[in-house]
C-alpha cells in the first residue's frame, strides 16, 4: 500500500486515468461533430446545389468547345461584350498575359486542366476560384489603365508561388482600336 493512499489522500494514478478518458470523451465528442457536420453539409449541397453551375468536359478542354487554345484570350462580341477566356494548369495561365480595356465591364470565363487553381488581380475585386470541371465566371470594371499582377491564391502544389499572368488595362479606345472581329487579344509577347 502506498503512503499517499495509507494517509487516505486520492490515488493519482487513478485520478490521471479519470482525466485521460474525460478529455478522450471531449476529442470524440469533437471529432463526431465534424463528421456530423461534413454529412450534413453534403447531403444538404448535393439536395440543393447553387443555381449557377456550369460545367466543361476536362478531358477535351484541349481539342474542342470554348476552351481550346485558339479561343482563349480577349475577344470582342458582335455586342461590343469584352470576355476574357482563360485556363490555369500547373504551374501557369494561358494566356499568361490578358489585355482588358479600361471603364467597360469584361467577363471573364475560366477553368482548369488539372486541380484546383484561383486568381486575384491585383487590388481588384477581380477574385475567382477555377475547377476542373467547372466553369467560373464573373463580370468586372477595371477603373484605370495599368498593370497588374495575378497570382494563384490556391496552393496547386510544389510550383504554386511561380504561377501567375499579368493583366494589362488599355485606355478603352486603345483597346478598342486593336480588337478586330473574330480575333482573340492578349498581350503574350509573339
Ligand atoms: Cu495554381
Amino acid at each position: 500500500m502506498s503512503t499517499a493512499a495509507a494517509a487516505g489522500e486520492p490515488d493519482s494514478h487513478a485520478t490521471a486515468i479519470a482525466a485521460e478518458r474525460r478529455w478522450a470523451w471531449v476529442v470524440i465528442a469533437i471529432m463526431a461533430l465534424l463528421v456530423a457536420m461534413m454529412i450534413f453539409t453534403g447531403l444538404h449541397w448535393s439536395a440543393m446545389p447553387p443555381s449557377r453551375v456550369e460545367t466543361v468536359d476536362v478531358k477535351t478542354l484541349h481539342l474542342k468547345g470554348e476552351f481550346v487554345e485558339s479561343n482563349l484570350g480577349t475577344s470582342v462580341g458582335a455586342d461590343g461584350k469584352v470576355t476574357v477566356r482563360l485556363i490555369a494548369q500547373q504551374y501557369s495561365f494561358q494566356p499568361q498575359c490578358i489585355v482588358v480595356p479600361a471603364g467597360v465591364p469584361v467577363t471573364f470565363r475560366g477553368t482548369s486542366t488539372d486541380t484546383i487553381h484561383g486568381f486575384v488581380v491585383g487590388r481588384t475585386n477581380a477574385n475567382t476560384m477555377l475547377i476542373p470541371a467547372f466553369v467560373s465566371t464573373f463580370t468586372t470594371t477595371f477603373p484605370k489603365p495599368g498593370e497588374q499582377l495575378m497570382p494563384c491564391h490556391e496552393y496547386c502544389g510544389t510550383g504554386h508561388e511561380a504561377m501567375w499572368a499579368r493583366v494589362q488595362v488599355l485606355p478603352a479606345e486603345e483597346f478598342m482600336a486593336k480588337a478586330k472581329p473574330g480575333e482573340r487579344l492578349s498581350c503574350v509577347p509573339r
